[in-house]
């Protein structure tokens, strides 16, 4: 019998790469999509045949991380062998803005998700999406037992998520792992998140349809690896003999300001001429180093980096371009590239 994995965030930017991981190793995976008055599942339409075809893998279902029920029906229906929940209010700055939502989806939808799986009781193996803004104040290297200082309330919300995902393996013998990871991008990256804010703007006032770009601070340092990679990590973590959690990032660390200055020098351009700073993408508190030691997933997942800095952020100003030149040509667009 084919395995059955369901992934909540499925029509995010993991979840899409993850849905491919799991499809490629032959698995049936059932997705939770939510109520959108916009299409809202760009990222995994060209996956895989539809739904009513009898070689259909991929199977989208209208959930929602804050309704309990559905999350239940589900897990009871389609009796997952691993759960990965990805779901969340993702953008750091705008749990500022909604952190009661942000808590309730990132925070206490990752319980309800839990709790949904223990009362199914089919033995299901869950991973839960952590992130490095756990670690917040706490300056880097940042590894799996440097404490928490986090500084937003998505970060806040993470680590409820985390401690709850630890919390179920203790008190119900779960087998709960917490991937850490630090930020990952791809061409699929949201479009508001710094990385994909900037070669997009990059490929846009190349073509000269766009002359400035509107950054806040520039002095964060980051550790940016490639989304395709770290999806590798989350199936990895759910396939070994013990649960564990594990921290997944490239162990370097690059500010704004240099991933900016990379991505306008690969098209030849000098970002000193079209970057400004908005203070309105200023946070009433910055993370101001995440810098990631992988040495446990290297050890027992046997998991490691390949693409880097300088590869991510050609691969990422390429794609925009390519993705720019077939809109402008009315060509079929694709988000994947
Ligand atoms: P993303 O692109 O923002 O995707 C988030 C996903 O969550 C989307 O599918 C979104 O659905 C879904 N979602 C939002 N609210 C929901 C709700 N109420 N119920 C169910 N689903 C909901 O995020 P990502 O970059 O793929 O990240 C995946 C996970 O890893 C997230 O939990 C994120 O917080 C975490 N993480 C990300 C990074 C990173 O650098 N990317 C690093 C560490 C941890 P819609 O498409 O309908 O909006
Ligand atoms: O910001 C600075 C900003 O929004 C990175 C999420 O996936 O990774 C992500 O969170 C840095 C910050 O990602 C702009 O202040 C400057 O210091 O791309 P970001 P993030 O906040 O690190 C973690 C690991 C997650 O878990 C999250 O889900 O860039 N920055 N100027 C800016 N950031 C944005 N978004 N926009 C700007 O204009």
């Amino acid at each position: 019998m084919p395995r059955v994995a369901l992934i909540t965030g499925i029509t995010g930017q993991d979840g899409s790469y993850l849905s491919e991981l799991l499809l490629d190793k032959g698995y049936t995976v059932h997705g939770l999509k939510r109520r959108s008055s916009t299409f809202n599942t760009e990222r995994v339409d060209r996956i895989d045949v539809h739904p009513r075809h009898p070689d259909a893998r991929l199977f989208l279902h209208y959930s929602d991380l804050t309704d309990p029920a559905s999350l239940t029906n589900l897990i009871r229906d389609i009796a997952p062998d691993e759960i990965y929940n990805l779901g969340a209010q993702s953008h750091v700055r705008v749990s500022f803005d909604i952190p009661g939502y942000t808590a309730d989806v990132t925070g206490l939808g990752a319980l309800r998700l839990l709790e949904a799986a223990r009362a199914a009781d089919v033995g299901c193996r869950f991973y839960q999406a952590s992130s490095s803004e756990m670690f917040g104040a706490t300056p880097p290297p940042q590894r799996e037992d440097t404490p928490f200082h986090p500084r937003s309330p998505y970060a806040c919300a993470k680590v409820y998520a985390y401690w709850s995902a630890v919390n179920y393996r203790e008190s119900y013998g779960m087998y709960c792992a917490n991937g850490i990871l630090f930020n990952h991008e791809s061409p699929r990256r949201g479009e508001n998140f710094v990385t994909r804010k900037i070669t997009r703007a990059v490929a846009r006032i190349e073509a000269g349809i766009q002359d400035k770009l509107h950054l806040g601070n520039l002095d964060a340092v980051r550790d940016w690896g490639y989304a395709p990679e770290y999806v590798e990590a989350m199936w990895l973590s759910l396939q070994q003999d013990q649960p564990g959690d594990y921290v997944v990032a490239t162990g370097e660390g690059h500010t704004v300001r240099e991933f900016v200055e990379a991505a306008f020098a690969h098209v030849g351009l000098d970002w000193r001429d079209h970057v400004t700073i908005d203070p309105r993408y200023f946070r009433p508190a910055e993370v101001d180093a995440l810098i990631g030691d992988y040495s446990r997933a290297r050890r027992a997942l046997g998991w490691a980096p390949k693409t880097l800095f300088a590869d991510l952020v050609r691969v990422m100003v390429d794609a925009d371009r390519q993705l720019l030149e077939d809109e402008r040509a009315g060509r079929l667009v694709r988000v994947d590239r």
